[in-house]
């Protein structure tokens, strides 16, 4: 997910029309209460994953070590596999409940002593020690990412109904995180934004847009584990228009959470994005389009149950020198563009969250009263978004929840999008700045 600045420009008429910078709905850490809210767990999680069976080597515990060599091949441990849909529960993939690291990466310059420093250890340990912050949670998030994702590549075809997609990716998450209520599950909704939109549409019910050979397609979706939340987004395309601007803005990504750090200011990291993202082109039908970044669309801290923490990180330089700080995690989200390269928000509004900061206000409005209780029970300040209104119960929800919008209550996302007939793309990863190293935790194979 990606917050937004969106400022009055003096170009665009359509800006002025804005109420809502969707970056304000942030601030102090507040979690939401932990009593279990029932979630429903899928069906899928009734899989066949019970067999005894392990990854870990504990799995072929029939085997006699060091007797009957001969058999040695019919011993080979059997290792679990993920199911196609994934269902299996992680848990069973990782019967050792170890989570595998993301990619390493060595602070540089002045924090490259944090790679063998005995005090950036030992707070290492701490952190790794203490549940708030042990890192465990975000890897087990993280490696759902990965299965789903690695699964969702290859489901995802031309002729696909939009709502088949989301439901595929939201039913493989909260099979395999094993979702439970505020101690798992999805972290907001997938975003399944096409062509010159950038960002926060997912399907509403009765959504009938096909996907086509010739779309764009940003999969944007999280996951979560005890509220720390892995935000890691891709992009897809059926053909190889726009190879280049896929590849651009994978580069410029990856120049993100390179250049991030320890120490970072905000606003220089902003300047390496785009840097790297400016230096593409792409041509289309003869005709050759600079790469944007998208410059009021931003990356952000994550905090625990809450998408966007408070820091930002554009993708144009600027003179924000707020600092990365040690402990934090960002999600590092770059959008380019062959278009203006600058978002408006358009279209039916699918996502929303209740606010960190929401007022206690007296609501009048019984229906709104009812709705919030709802919000409040099953995501807290976690996105959601209407669908998962529906899987829940509610039904005719719309004039409440646009109450609870107007109360300052609940933030609305709507869809974030560039000029039509551009198109835009976006890659995202969820980095941890460790004491001594940063941790690319969504890393994966395929970006
Ligand atoms: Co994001």
């Amino acid at each position: 997910m990606a917050p937004t600045t969106l400022q009055p420009v003096a170009d665009t008429g359509a800006n002025a029309t804005l109420k809502k910078p969707v970056t304000e709905a942030i601030s102090n850490g507040e979690v939401p209460q932990q009593e279990s809210a029932g979630e429903l767990i899928d069906a899928g999680d009734d899989d066949d994953g019970d067999d005894d069976c392990t990854a870990e080597g504990n799995g072929a515990d029939t085997t006699v070590e060091g007797k009957k060599k001969k058999k040695k091949k019919k011993s080979k441990k059997k290792k679990v596999e993920q199911s196609e849909p994934p269902r299996i529960g992680l848990s069973k993939l990782f019967p050792s409940g170890i989570y595998p690291e993301g990619e390493l990466q060595d602070y540089k310059d002045d924090n490259s002593y944090r790679t063998t420093s005995e005090e950036a250890r030992y707070n290492e340990k701490l952190a790794n020690e203490d549940p708030e912050t042990r890192y465990n949670d975000i890897r087990r998030a993280a490696e759902v990412h990965r299965q789903v994702r690695r699964s969702a590549r290859k489901f995802i075809r031309p002729g696909m109904a939009m709502t088949d997609i989301a439901n595929y990716i939201e039913d493989a998450t909260r099979a395999l995180v094993e979702a439970n209520g505020f101690e798992s599950g999805i972290g907001f909704p997938t975003g399944l934004s096409l062509n010159h939109c950038a960002a926060h549409y997912t399907p509403n019910a009765g959504d009938t847009v096909v996907l086509q050979q010739g779309d764009v397609l940003k999969v944007d979706f999280g996951v979560h584990v005890n509220g720390r939340i892995v935000d890691s987004a891709f992009t897809l395309t059926f053909d190889h228009t726009y190879d280049k601007l896929v590849e651009a803005v994978k580069a410029a990504t990856d120049t993100g959470v390179r250049e991030a750090g320890i120490d970072v200011r905000l606003g220089e990291l902003a300047g390496h994005i785009q840097e790297t993202m400016e230096s593409y082109e792409v041509e289309v039908g003869g005709k050759t389009y600079p790469v944007k970044p998208i410059q009021n669309l931003s990356g952000h801290s994550i905090n625990k149950y809450q998408i966007h923490g408070g820091k930002s990180i554009m993708l144009v330089k600027n003179e924000d020198d707020t600092k990365m700080e040690e402990g934090e995690y960002f999600a590092i989200e770059t959008f380019g563009s062959t278009g203006r390269g600058r978002i408006v928000e358009g279209g039916e509004c699918s996502h929303y969250a209740k606010r960190v900061d929401a007022p206690h206000v007296p609501l009048r409005l019984t229906s709104a009263k009812s709705l919030l209780k709802t919000i409040n029970t099953h995501f807290g300040t976690l996105p959601f978004c209407r669908r998962y209104l529906d899987r829940v119960g509610e039904s005719k929800y719309l004039l409440a929840l646009n109450h609870l919008v107007q109360q300052g209550i609940v933030q609305d996302y709507p869809p974030l999008c560039d000029q039509r007939g551009s198109m835009t793309a976006q890659f995202e990863h969820t980095i941890l700045l460790r004491p001594t190293r940063k941790e690319v935790v969504s890393r994966g194979d395929d970006y």
